[in-house]
């Protein structure tokens, strides 16, 4: 189990030093090699060099802040001090990667719920709480032939950041301090993250145990919805999910079109 995360003073002054990230933590393979810096522009970028370098499965590249983090579809990700941008390589099988993006959203889910919070996820990327988003994750891969090269599952996640002072995301955004009236240990939330991402990455084989939870705790299902995907946009209701990941979009005219996660946006 991982610890409690624990509320400090001085956030800015907090150490992610590899070191203390790295001690005594519960896992096998993620966080066995640790890369931190106080600036980046992309920990994602910073972990595909390094996947393409040959980096072993489970690196996890870390940053104070980030000057050009990244969303989907060329959308900026801001990530202030305060805030957690980490990524992970990993080797999946193919009919693993439609699951990372599960994996990812549900560590983040049970590391948050352990503070006292709820949360939703909205398909197919974000996490929020209360409506709001908290958390938002990217993941990337590169397949050749029938082969996945490598993956990185980037996680952006507002930690102690007063996101009223970024006009872009004030009214749709939150953070876990603002939320739970504390700061908290960057630190010890990070160190969660790798011990739940590690557990369910483990339990992918079959992965019907995570595409099942993933399923259940997602806000989008039965509600209205529209969706923009390539240069087509739709409108209906969001029917159910498939363990690909796919949404089933129950449209007016009745047809069910099935959706492919990625670089798909949805408003509810
Ligand atoms: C995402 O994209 O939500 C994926 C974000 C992934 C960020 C991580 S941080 C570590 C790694 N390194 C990277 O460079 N990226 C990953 P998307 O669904 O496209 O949402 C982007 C939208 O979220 C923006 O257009 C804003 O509206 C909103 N947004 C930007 N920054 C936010 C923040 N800090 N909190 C909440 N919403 C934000």
């Amino acid at each position: 189990m991982p610890r409690r995360l624990v509320p400090v003073k001085n956030m800015v002054e907090e150490n992610l030093s590899p070191a203390d990230i790295k001690r005594n933590l519960k896992t096998e393979l993620i966080g066995k090699k640790v890369i931190a810096y106080p600036s980046l522009s992309s920990t994602n970028d910073i972990a595909k060099r390094q996947a393409r370098k040959g980096a072993r499965e489970g690196t996890v590249v870390v940053a104070e802040e980030q000057t050009a983090g990244r969303g989907r579809l060329k959308r900026a990700w801001l990530s202030p001090k305060g805030s957690v941008a980490l990524s992970i390589i990993l080797h999946p099988t193919p009919p693993q990667l439609p699951s990372l993006i599960m994996v990812a959203s549900l560590a983040v889910v049970h590391c948050i719920e352990k503070m006292g919070l709820k949360t939703q996820i909205k398909w197919p990327n974000d996490v929020l709480i209360k409506g709001k988003k908290v958390c938002g994750i990217l993941v990337e891969s590169d397949v050749r032939g029938k082969a996945v090269d490598y993956a990185v599952i980037g996680i952006g996640l507002n930690v102690n950041v007063n996101t009223a002072d970024f006009p872009e995301i004030a009214a749709t955004a939150t953070s876990l301090s603002q939320e739970l009236g504390k700061e908290l240990s960057r630190r010890e939330v990070i160190r969660c993250l790798l011990v739940e991402l590690e557990d369910l990455y483990l339990a992918l084989p079959e992965g019907d145990s995570v595409f099942r939870e993933w399923r259940d705790r997602l806000v989008t299902l039965e509600k209205e919805v529209e969706l923009i995907a390539g240069n087509t946009k739709y409108k209906g209701v969001a029917e159910s999910v498939a363990s690909d990941g796919s949404l089933f979009l129950r449209q007016p005219d009745g047809n069910l079109t099935k959706i492919v996660a990625g670089d798909v946006s949805l408003r509810q």
